[in-house]
Order: structure tokens, then sequence, then C-alpha cells
């Protein structure tokens, strides 16, 4: 067996984390992250047969019966990842009835999994029927977006209108937008289902009051989309106040899309 510690995707994991962390979205055990992970992946690296312990299930994941996943593990620190995954990360597998996981390698000091399981395995399986070959749900607490749903209206067509007019990449890189949801008590299965129910349509969820959800077929793609739309909310807020002078117009948005191969949401442009 190769050690796991040299796996791609624990290393970057741990990069990720530890970049989410430096641009402050991850303060404390803020924030979690899971990958779904092909049994060729793992396989090199672990004895699948070998279930170290079961975690039950608030929901029902079954149509992620026997996908592996590496995931964060409940009240461990973004930061501290990279220098241990072993103790911060868990591999699992999704069990025959998708009602626990077990776990086949990591969380090695006896913790669980992050608060917010449920809600990424029903993000994932959400996602996989829009998108087959999406792999990744990432969560986070990116400041400028957390304060613009304090001053903000939550409507999400005005949200959406708002990033886009912020910075001319915005539209390039999330023409579907971002689905807003209002503040709900985090870690429940409703705001789990409210989050993949949005998950159908948009790849970044806007948690109010809270932060938000991002997904992928990469750890790169979530992280983009996240950064994108975090620098949107910073230039919002930076001119927040101020007399915008100069603003993109739906025309100049539309111009944009079409130079960039994208199709921006329609019902968000005038
Ligand atoms: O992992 O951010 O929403 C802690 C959280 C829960
Ligand atoms: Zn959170």
């Amino acid at each position: 067996m190769k050690n796991i510690l040299t796996a791609p995707f624990i290393r970057e994991l741990g990069e990720t984390a530890a970049n989410m962390y430096r641009q402050g979205w991850d303060e404390r055990n803020s924030g979690n992250i899971s990958l779904l992970l092909d049994e060729e992946e793992i396989k090199e690296y672990l004895d699948t047969e070998k279930v170290i312990k079961t975690f039950p299930l608030g929901i029902d994941a079954s149509p992620l019966a026997g996908r592996y996943f590496a995931a964060t593990g409940t009240g461990k620190y973004f930061k501290n990842i990279e220098k241990d995954p072993e103790k911060n990360l868990g591999i699992a597998r999704v069990s025959p009835d998708g009602r626990s996981v077990m776990l086949l390698w990591g969380l090695s000091d006896g913790g669980g999994f992050t608060s917010e399981l449920s809600a990424h395995l029903l993000g994932h399986l959400t996602r996989l029927k829009t998108d087959p070959e999406n792999r990744i749900v990432m969560h986070c607490h990116p400041q400028n977006l957390l304060a613009m749903t304090h001053i903000h209206a939550l409507d999400e067509r005005e949200f959406n209108r708002s990033l886009w007019q912020m910075c001319t990449e915005s539209i390039i890189i999330f023409p579907d937008g971002v689905g807003v949801l209002p503040w709900m008590v985090c870690g429940t299965d409703e705001i789990a289902e409210a989050t993949a129910e949005k998950l159908r349509e948009y790849r970044i969820i806007i948690w109010a009051l809270h932060g938000l959800y991002a997904v992928g077929r990469t750890l790169d793609e979530a992280l983009g989309l996240t950064e994108t739309a975090e620098k949107a909310a910073m230039i919002y807020m930076l001119t927040a106040g101020h007399e915008r002078v100069n603003r993109l117009s739906d025309d100049d948005l539309r111009a944009v899309a079409k130079q960039y191969g994208q199709t921006p949401k329609e019902a968000f442009l005038n």
C-alpha cells in the first residue's frame, strides 16, 4: 500500500483548507469540505474492507450507497488539516442502505465528521443529478459576502445583479448566479434540504448571516467560485455608502458574457 499522506486528494484538501484559512474564511473550527472519491483512487492507499467505525446519518443518502468520500471532522480547525490530515479528515463509504457512513481512515482522535455532513451528502446527491461530474461540496464564512447579507436585500435577483455589477469577472465565472437562503439554524435537516434544493440550479448558495456553500468538479473550481463571489461582495462593501458613479449596464453584462461564451441566467437581467 502507498502512504495515503502522499495521495493527491489528501494533499490538495490540506492545501485548499490552508488557503481558505489564510483568507479569513474559516476561523476556529468553521467551515467544512467534502470530496467524492472513486474506489480506483483510494484502493492503492487503503484496505476498503477494513471499517474502523460506523456513523449513523439523519438522512437517506441511498443514491450515494457504496460511494467513497473524504470530509473534514467536527470541531476541527482548517488551519490544522495540512499538518495533520489523519486527525482532521476522514475517508468513508456510504452504507448500502444509505443510512450510515463507514469510516475507513482518519478522524484518528475518535472524533466524528462535520456537523454538516447531512447537508454535504444531500448536496452531493442532488448536485450529481444536475452535474454527474460534481465532486466537491465546500462551506465557509467569507467576510464580505457575510457582511453583504447584513445590508443587502436577500431577494435572489437583486443580490445576483449586485454581484454581477461589482466586477466584470463575476458574470463570466458564475453566469448561473448564486442561490440565496434566508437565515436558518445551521446543522439541521431543514437547512440541508433547502441547500440541496438550491444546488439543483446553483453552484454557490449564500447562507444569510452565516456564509456560503460552493460546489464543483474540482477543489479549484469550488474555491474559484467562492473567491470570485467574495471579491464581488468585497467591492460591494468597499463602495457601500459611497455614490457609485460608474456602473456596468445590463448591455455591458450581456456583452461580456457573450465575449466569453457564457449564457447568463436571463431572469436576472433586464
Ligand atoms: O463547521 O461552519 O456551519 C462549522 C460550521 C457550521
Ligand atoms: Zn458555517
